[in-house]
């Protein structure tokens, strides 16, 4: 309210919307703490997480001014086109046809006029809108500029063909000239591949010695690693989405050849069914729609593949990103999630001339997932409907949507033994601090199978991922983006043996160390190949430490911290054995 008064020049009539919107705003977070048990206004968490800036911002784009809207000079179209990629696109979408935020095309926009979204911008809303003015992040002018620029038809990126993608594809080693077998005395199987995510590089680590092997540039806030299915390939893509793929038989391992994909992805996978291993690649774009079939060794692109489409409530979507994909160990095919539409694509990769696709309806929106502990069975966030899809990827069908916390974020989630309920697999979630754990087993324990069996709690909302491995008994949950440091910087441990006990809570950010102040946010648990130690990640911001805390899985103490200049904004880990077979 204070904020109000000091900052606002707004008429009267505008001054009682933004108070009734403010404390609609405080009345849902208040809600909220009622609701899961905490104080946490885990919307901005969401925020936080959604909001990162595109790469979109520095693209040329088609512009078409509207008539009916108000006037923008070209200067104020391009800074506000700036601001609208690295602020706005990831919740409200490249097209503004809304995802996680608001649809905000002109024949929406235009007859709430100007001053009614300056509201709306400046001081958020109660439906998880940011409070832009009132935060502090923009000025008034900035406010007006953008409550204009919404007026405006929104400007379409370009589109980015195959031979746009084979235009940027390098062969740093020809496939004729690359080892024929490993040169190198590294144990594969327990490198890490670090995600360095604002130095747009990879740190692989030895599992063993803990070691940097090499520091590899990949592309731009580079995002994800997947291993090929033999384990010597190792795929990096970046959210400008540029493809690397490092061979790790290399003496010391290093890009092999390299592709851009289109203009901004989040994922890559491999073909894994027995006699097409390390064959096919497959790599997703948010922008342009669409995902590449390309050779796995090279990067040849053959196939590109639209999302573009109705979605499950039959609705045109210009713009469904290509979120998590997965590759199936039932079939040669690969799972597509396209979040918009709410629509799982099978993908046949036998024949791309005459490719079979199958759509599988599922829910909105789609994000990350993995398999069972079975690998038949691909469950999914469908994170906009607190739900988690299931496909039997054997007789490729939808098994069931499973209603879960709010916001569900599994990463590719984790398998265990249940001691009552058998077989399951737990996600947690951004939106509450509920962790729920769902029957897998539809042979063993039909009762059971696609029901949340069991509801854990956790520290507290804001939590993006979940960790086990078949040789421990421990559950790691993590709160990375909670807005409290004391839960943001620990992790939760659950003893699987016993779920009624309450977790243990790890400091972890305390065992890295560092003295900087800064967020020091604790992220994603990933077990070594043997599964007697998990590690996380201790990011900071760029311009300060980081660290890799490696905790003993049996004692759960901090067995090594792994420090190095190097390892700037240290995010996502990728152990090889772990993520070539899906074991999680
Ligand atoms: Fe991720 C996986 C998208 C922000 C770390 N992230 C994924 C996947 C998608 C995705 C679609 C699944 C890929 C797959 O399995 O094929 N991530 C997005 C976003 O759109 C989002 C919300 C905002 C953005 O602009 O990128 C986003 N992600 C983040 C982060 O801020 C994180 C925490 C830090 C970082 O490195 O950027 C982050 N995302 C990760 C990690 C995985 C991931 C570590 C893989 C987890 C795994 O265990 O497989």
């Amino acid at each position: 309210m204070k904020n109000i008064k000091r900052k606002s020049k707004l008429s009267p009539l505008v001054a009682i919307l933004a108070t009734t919107l403010l404390l609609g705003t405080q009345a849902m977070a208040q809600d909220k703490a009622a609701a899961t048990g905490h104080k946490g206004d885990v919307t901005s968490a969401e925020q936080k997480y959604q909001g990162a800036p595109s790469p979109l911002a520095t693209e040329p784009m088609h512009q078409t001014s509207n008539p009916k809207a108000p006037p923008l000079t070209q200067a104020e179209f391009d800074r506000a086109r700036q601001i609208y990629f690295e602020r706005c696109a990831g919740c409200h979408g490249v097209l503004r046809k809304g995802a996680t935020g608001k649809a905000l095309t002109p024949d929406l926009t235009v007859p709430k006029g100007t001053e009614y979204l300056k509201v709306f911008i400046g001081y958020g809303s109660p439906a998880g809108m940011p409070n832009w003015l009132t935060s502090g992040d923009f000025d008034e002018k900035t406010v007006d500029l953008m409550a204009r620029y919404i007026q405006h038809d929104p400007p379409t990126p370009p589109e980015f063909s195959l031979e746009d993608m084979e235009k940027s594809r390098k062969e740093y080693v020809a496939v004729s000239k690359r080892p024929t077998k490993k040169l190198n005395n590294y144990n594969i199987n327990n490198i890490f591949s670090v995600t360095l995510r604002d130095a747009g590089e990879i740190a692989l680590i030895d599992g063993d010695t803990k070691q940097i092997i090499n520091i590899v540039k990949t592309g731009y806030a580079v995002h994800i690693s997947r291993t090929s299915a033999s384990g010597r390939y190792l795929y990096v893509i970046g959210r400008d989405a540029r493809l690397n793929l490092i061979d790790l038989w290399m003496e010391k391992p290093d890009n092999v050849a390299e592709i851009k994909v289109g203009l901004e992805a989040r994922s890559v996978e491999t073909s894994k069914f027995k006699g097409w291993e390390d064959k096919i690649a497959i790599a997703g774009t948010y922008w342009p729609p669409q995902f590449v079939l390309m050779d796995g060794d090279t990067l040849k692109p053959h196939k590109v593949v639209s999302t573009r489409g109705m979605s499950v409530d039959n609705e045109y979507h210009p713009e469904p990103r290509v979120a998590a994909i997965v590759s199936s160990h039932q079939k040669p095919e690969f799972l597509v999630n396209a979040k918009e539409t709410g629509k799982i694509w099978m993908v046949d990769y036998t024949d791309l001339k005459n490719l079979k696709t199958t759509q599988i309806d599922a829910a909105k929106f789609l994000h990350d997932g993995g398999f069972d502990s079975t690998r038949r069975y691909f469950m999914t966030a469908a994170n906009a409907s607190d739900k988690i899809a299931v496909v039997d990827t054997k007789t490729s069908k939808l098994a069931a949507l499973v209603d879960v916390g709010k916001i569900p974020h599994p990463g590719r989630g984790a398998n265990f033994k249940h001691p009552k309920f058998g077989p399951v697999w737990a996600t947690s979630g951004l939106g509450d601090e509920s962790i729920a754990i769902i029957g897998t087993d539809p042979a063993g324990h039909k009762a059971q199978a696609w029901k949340v069996v069991q509801t854990l709690k956790g520290q507290g909302g804001g939590s993006l991922f979940i960790k086990t491995h078949p040789n421990s008994t421990n559950l790691w949950v993590d709160t990375t983006l909670n807005p409290d440091p004391k839960i943001s910087q620990s992790v939760a441990v659950y003893d699987i043996k016993d779920l009624s006990k309450a977790p243990q809570v790890i400091d972890i950010a305390g065992c890295a160390g560092i003295k900087d102040d800064g967020a020091k946010r604790v992220v994603q648990p990933e077990y070594n190949r043997k599964g007697d130690e998990v590690w996380f990640s201790v990011w900071s911001a760029k311009d300060k430490e980081s660290a890799i805390v490696v905790v003993d899985d049996k004692t759960r103490t901090c067995k090594t911290v792994i420090k190095d200049a190097k390892l700037v904004t240290p995010t996502g880990k990728f152990n090889i054995y772990n993520t070539q077979h899906d074991v999680y």
